[in-house]
């Protein structure tokens, strides 16, 4: 871009966003061009920080006008690179965090109405408030927020029971790329008229639109909780179990995590003020809750069935039930460390699995075989939704190598083992997470032509110029 037209463009932002909300000096846009985890370095011409949906549209408009393109940010949680811009500093950043009001509790309806910058903490909170639960669930909940969550169909740990993003949200208002305003903001559970656009921009990873508001579904407030850490068998056992549960408690099964024993040791060595509630070591450890709106207390009972039953059958070794909410929490927060402790580790290579559920514990066995194969002293840091059937299969270096070396020798080699298995098992290579630059070219190995095709022909009539998170999700190949 020539300098009388970065000039253009720059001054034309301010006079949208104000010049406070207009960040140029390159130390100060640092933090917003770099990734959660440090993997990716970009640059940026500006970062704006707009408070409305018009400054939103204003700043779009402008940037189209002027080809330059736009990459729209939340609380830049993403794992996969999908939030931050290339190296060219020729993109302005647009980052949602201003926007952070809730707009409506609707009680009756029940719904939340908020802006894209609303944290999910926020979101979250501001359901209790009005004795309601907005059920998403995920580590980053204080940083990430509404609209990262909404344009990554964020998952987490309560999908199970309560779905993922695209089952939480009735409607949505998004900016296009040429800066006109899509709204679906009325809060209906029913409207067949025609195509469901909110699920265009949602899982998109802003390439076709910035999200800007949301109306979400709200739910009963559970009064009842019963926590366990258990150790099973195998996951072959811990599938098992889950049906058992199913069969047992319905409904009430809200979450069921899988960690296996180094995901457990990281945390534990990382942060020594965790202890873990199980007296010994176990290579296999599954986080049960049950939650319904009965008494406080009425499933404790429920819970004990379902863990009999387990060592009745040889699938449970011992468990650790929660004594209060102060437990239960300690017990969730050994679950959700995994991540940082990774991050801060270092040398993880991460794969994000989803299989039929039928199918996952086989994978596991399969996968893990086929890594130790390739890199026999990796920690095998496998961990998560296993009864959404998804895990995030992640090999850590071995202890005191070097990261560099361990991710340069294994990425390509074991993501590709990895994710080549659960694609013929009918898997997807990235089951919650999304694709953002990481994932971006291996799309072209794992979806069909039609697919493809049909995604860069949804991204060209809506973006024909591809300025909006350019080269984010589709293969550039293609
Ligand atoms: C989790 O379930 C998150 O903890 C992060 O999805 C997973 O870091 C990861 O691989
Ligand atoms: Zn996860």
């Amino acid at each position: 871009m020539d300098a009388p037209t970065s000039t253009a463009v720059i001054e034309g932002l301010r006079a949208i966003v104000g010049e406070k909300a207009c960040i140029e000096a390159p130390g100060d846009m640092q933090p917003f061009a770099t990734d959660y985890r440090k993997l990716y370095h970009g640059k940026a011409l500006a970062v704006v920080l707009p408070a409305s949906t018009q400054e939103v549209a204003g700043v779009v408009a402008l940037c189209a006008a002027h080809k330059v393109p736009v990459v729209p940010q939340g609380g830049n949680t993403s794992l996969m690179g999908g939030a931050v811009p290339d190296a060219s500093g020729r993109a302005v950043i647009l980052n949602l965090r201003r926007m952070n009001k809730v707009l409506e509790v609707d009680t009756v309806n029940d719904t939340l109405t908020l802006q894209a910058g609303v944290t999910l903490q926020a979101a979250r909170a501001a359901a209790e408030d009005a004795s309601r639960l907005f059920p998403l669930r995920i580590g980053s909940e204080g940083s990430c927020q509404i609209g990262g969550n909404l344009s990554t169909n964020a998952g987490g740990t309560a999908v199970l029971r309560y779905g993922n993003m695209r089952d939480l949200t009735l409607g949505i208002e998004a900016v296009l790329p040429d800066g006109r305003i899509f709204s679906s903001l009325r809060g209906l559970r029913k409207d067949n008229t025609g195509y469901d656009l909110k699920q265009l921009f949602i899982g998109s990873e802003g390439t076709l639109g910035i999200i800007t508001a949301a109306v979400l579904k709200l739910m009963p407030l559970p009064r009842a909780t019963a926590v366990a850490l258990v150790a099973v068998q195998s996951p072959h056992a811990a599938v098992q179990l889950l049906t058992e549960a199913k069969r047992i408690a319905g409904q009430a099964v809200t979450a069921f995590e899988l960690i296996s024993a180094p995901a457990l040791a990281l945390v534990l060595e990382s942060m020594p003020q965790l202890r873990s509630p199980l007296a010994d070591a176990h290579g296999w450890m599954v986080l049960i809750e049950l939650s319904s709106g009965g008494e406080p207390g009425s499933l404790d009972a429920t819970l004990l069935s379902v863990l009999e039953e387990g060592m009745a059958q040889g699938l449970v070794l011992d468990a650790a039930v929660a004594a209060s909410g102060a437990d239960a929490q300690n017990f969730w927060r050994i679950r959700e460390e995994i991540s940082d402790a990774q991050t801060r580790e270092g040398g993880s290579i991460k794969c994000d699995i989803s299989i039929p559920l039928s199918k996952i514990a086989d994978f596991i066995a399969e996968a893990s075989a086929a890594v130790l194969a390739l890199a026999p002293d990796a920690r095998m840091v496998i961990y998560g939704h296993m009864g959404d059937g998804n895990v995030h299969f992640n090999p850590l270096k071995p202890k005191g190598a070097s990261s560099a070396q361990f991710l340069e020798a294994n990425y390509a080699r074991v993501s590709h083992a990895v994710d080549g298995l659960a694609h013929r098992q009918n898997g997807s290579i990235s089951a919650e997470h999304g694709v953002g630059v990481a994932k971006r070219d291996d799309l072209s190995a794992y979806k069909s032509e039609v697919e493809l095709e049909l995604m860069w022909q949804i991204k060209r009539a809506l973006d024909p110029d591809n300025l909006l998170n350019p080269a984010k999700v589709l293969p550039q190949a293609a």
